[in-house]
């Protein structure tokens, strides 16, 4: 029969084994046998996608047949993690499949091994997004993400002697995704550059000439429910030029056809790479075309799909959504506009009302080095039309201003989209939208009473806190399916549908052999982990210390430093004692540094030379491991995770929007020490006092020191022997090549300690300490573990995407985790 006869009619793991055997001959033309290991894997996703194609028909079918309530989640960057084990579990397909192949000796878990891990974001903006479009299927909302199908993800990270090296993520090297769907014909053109001819007859036309226009192509990546038979779609716009009919007009050098060739590929790598830094934003002319190519070519789309099924433009805001993931695809409210009034003659104010009432926007960051502005000339050359309603909204806006505040030019020039010869993003998204959220309810307080306070005070009705959230389907369920078992034995499965439901494990906190049982399925997992680290780096790890994991991007404000110099403390206690009572521990860090980024690429470096030490020193006695995992990805922290005790949450309080690494760590067991800041406050609130460590300057206090002008580091220098100790050897020849760390140095010292390290240390240390007596206290330990799970079911995306539903997009139905 068809395999679709085969999706409704497989009964078991033996119909699996058969499917599975004769998709590898169709696909290779090779028996199981002589396949590879990677062979077999693309035949088993082939498989997969028979069943997910079937439903993301069903799917839209079904959505049309309803016309339910669309949402369109525009991000620059989305980390979807690799997806066979995620489409296995959402498809209830793992188990046929596991046995299927283990009948035909095939162990699932090397196959899932052989997947890409997409890198097609930076960190946390894009891993939120990839978690929402999770909960968005599950929780069976009609939700679809829009990004870009990068031909080249982040790079990948090795590190050569210590230094941080990037070489090109080649993550298409087949040239496709086997989980993408490549959808030609619903191609759109997006136009750049030119100018703008108006002319009046009656009412202004606008006419765009000597444009360049370049094809959006999109493809569609299915995005499984959990087994609720939903699947929606993440949709990557690819920039394509198709020379078929391209004549190439020969010159004398007869270079015709190469010369055609040759501006194909340059006109195709606006799409090429993704931008490798998360917290400064770059002014550079390829990005702007990145923005523009994704919202133009996802509304033009969307906007195509609703006319075409007959619904009245004035009616969109009731039947989709669009949302903006932070201020990179803005633009979308200048091209909602321009559609609306140049393509589809609607007039200004009904456009206006039209878009601000369907577009709504997130803010992922206070840092102001991320807060995108773009530069009048560069703007208006490359999106000249778009410049145009640019500036319109902005002098309707302005009036608008006036009104409210009539002379107060500061004010208006503060709160202006177009000001100092440039194009404000943030400004734009909120005037465009109807709702604007922080990610944490810290972060959303300093959005309302600092960075966007002028807004909050113009229009407090726009603003609101939905604090992150988590796939604990991916989290918990695939990343640690020892713990989700047992959990399921304790308190059965209803949590999975409603992760509040974990509060029940608090009843077992208790129970000897619960505790017992949870210990094992750590130590399971540390030894998971520390097989993995011996053999990639050939580092023996003690599996019963304390795993005290770093991960997340390198940057100053996220103090891997201060991480280091706490090692460094603890090693200068060995050298003074080496007897020293020091309860073992290791240190694990990974993440990626922006190339640009100099002190960043040196804590790698930093890192890596602390670990040549004290690795190796034998008077350490392997007290004290340092270990650094390479090219840092979704795939790595889901083994990295569950095999973690402790969670190193320590930014600079004010600067952490909110952070999602620790609400994962929450959710496998692991205690937080960390900083009152994003969401670890929201954690700190859930556990109470007894099961996190927090220390450190409150957001309130850092800011207060930021209006004073700061605070003298060496005074801290002086007084505490151990600072003063640390910081000379950054400098004097402890660590091979003394000038080598002496940026860090100078910026702890010489220039003020912008993040507070100096200013944070002693707290740190001693926190440190309390924690590490702590978790020698087995039973005592095991409690707070059983804490953070049983309180984590806050932080689980459904949750966090429900608050979105009824808030931000007005969607009728009650998210299920929401009913009563
Ligand atoms: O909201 C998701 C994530 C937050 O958890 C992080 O705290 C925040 O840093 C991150 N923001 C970004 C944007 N740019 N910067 N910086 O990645 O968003």
């Amino acid at each position: 029969g068809t395999n679709f006869d085969f999706v409704d009619a497989m009964s078991g793991e033996e119909d699996f084994a058969i499917a599975f055997t004769a998709n590898v001959m169709k696909l290779h033309g090779k028996s199981l046998d002589s396949a590879s290991n990677r062979e077999k894997y693309l035949a088993l996703a082939d498989l997969v996608r028979t069943f997910l194609s079937k439903r993301l028909a069903d799917t839209e079918a079904a959505y049309r047949q309803e016309q339910k309530k669309q949402v369109y989640y525009l991000s620059l960057e989305f980390l979807p993690g690799r997806l066979l084990a995620a489409n296995l579990l959402n498809l209830g397909l793992q188990q046929v499949c596991e046995q299927g192949l283990r009948r035909l000796n095939i162990n699932l878990a090397e196959l899932i091994d052989q997947e890409e891990d997409p890198a097609l974001g930076n960190g946390g903006l894009g891993r939120l997004a990839a978690c929402y479009l999770d909960s968005m299927a599950s929780l069976g909302l009609a939700g679809h993400g829009c990004g870009i199908r990068y031909r080249y993800g982040l790079f990948e990270q090795r590190v050569t002697d210590g230094y941080q090296r990037e070489f090109p993520d080649n993550w298409l090297k087949e040239g496709r995704n086997e989980w993408e769907y490549r959808r030609p014909e619903e191609t759109m053109n997006v136009r750049f550059g030119g100018r703008v001819r108006t002319i009046a007859n009656g009412k202004l036309h606008f006419i765009h000439e000597n444009y360049q226009q370049i094809s959006a192509v999109p493809y569609d990546i299915p995005i499984a429910g959990y087994q609720n038979e939903i699947v929606n779609t993440l949709r990557l716009w690819s920039a394509e030029v198709d020379v078929t009919y391209q004549a190439c007009t020969f010159d004398r050098h007869g270079k015709g056809c190469i010369n055609v060739i040759a501006d194909k590929h340059a006109t195709e790598s606006l799409t090429d790479t993704l931008y490798p830094d998360d917290s400064v934003y770059e002014g550079k002319l390829l990005r702007l075309k990145q923005q523009y190519f994704l919202v133009s070519a996802s509304l033009q789309s969307i906007l195509r799909k609703h006319v075409v099924n007959k619904a009245d433009l004035r009616l969109l805001p009731e039947k989709l959504s669009i949302h903006i993931n932070d201020t990179h695809p803005s633009l979308a409210v200048a091209e909602l506009m321009r559609l609306l009034l140049d393509e589809y003659g609607l007039g200004w104010a009904e456009s206006w009302d039209i878009t601000t009432r369907t577009i709504s926007y997130t803010n992922h960051t206070v840092l102001p080095e991320a807060l995108e502005k773009w530069p009048i000339d560069l703007f208006q050359t490359l999106l000249p039309r778009i410049y145009m309603i640019v500036q319109e909204i902005n002098e309707r806006f302005c009036r608008e201003l006036w009104d409210m505040y009539p002379g107060d030019w500061q004010k208006i020039k503060a709160m202006a989209i177009i000001a100092d010869g440039t194009v404000h993003m943030a400004a734009l998204a909120i005037a465009g939208s109807h709702r604007v959220n922080g990610v944490s309810a810290i972060h959303t307080q300093i959005l309302k009473q600092k960075t966007m306070s002028d807004f909050y005070q113009l229009t407090p009705q726009k603003f609101l806190n939905i604090t992150n959230g988590v796939t604990h389907r991916r989290w918990m369920l695939l990343a640690n399916p020892d713990l989700a078992q047992l959990i399921c034995e304790a308190i059965g499965d209803r949590w999975i549908a409603n992760p509040d439901e974990l509060q029940h494990l608090l009843n077992f906190a208790h129970d000897n052999s619960f505790c017992c049982a949870m210990a094992k399925v750590k130590f399971a997992n540390k030894l998971r982990l520390a097989k993995y680290i011996q053999a990639k780096y050939g580092i023996a790890i003690d599996t019963c210390s304390l795993i005290d994991s770093h991960i997340k991007r390198i940057h100053a404000y996220k103090r891997q430093s201060m991480n280091v110099l706490h090692i460094m403390d603890l090693y200068n206690r060995i050298l003074d004692n080496p007897h020293a009572d020091i309860v073992p521990r290791t240190f694990i860090f990974a993440g990626k540094a922006a190339p640009g980024y100099y002190k960043a690429k040196q804590t790698i470096k930093l890192i890596h030379a602390l670990a040549e030490k004290i690795n190796h020193d034998p008077l350490v006695k392997n007290r004290i491991k340092v270990v650094f995992l390479q090219n840092y990805n979704v795939s790595h922290a889901e083994l990295i995770i569950p095999g973690s005790d402790v969670s190193e949450q320590i930014p600079t309080a004010s600067m952490e929007a909110c952070g999602t690494g620790n609400m994962k760590f929450m959710m496998n067991g692991a205690v937080t020490i960390g900083t009152l800041d994003g969401a670890n406050i929201a954690i700190w609130e859930a556990v109470g006092d007894d099961n996190i460590f927090t220390f450190g300057l409150t957001a309130d206090q850092v800011l207060a020191y930021y209006r004073n002008g700061g605070y003298n580091p060496w005074d801290i220098y002086h007084q505490d022997l151990r600072v003063k100790t640390v910081m000379e050897q950054l400098v004097n020849g402890f660590f091979p090549y003394p000038e080598e760390f002496r940026a860090h140095y100078d910026a702890f010292l010489n220039q003020g300690d912008h993040y507070f390290v100096l200013k944070d240390f002693a707290q740190y240390v001693e926190v440190q300490n309390k924690l590490a007596n702590e978790f020698i206290n087995t039973e005592l330990w095991q409690k707070k573990c059983i804490a953070n799970v049983a309180h984590s079911g806050i932080f689980a995306g459904d949750r966090a995407f429900a608050e979105y539903a009824l808030s931000v997009w007005d969607l009728a139905e009650r998210p299920p985790c929401l009913r009563q």
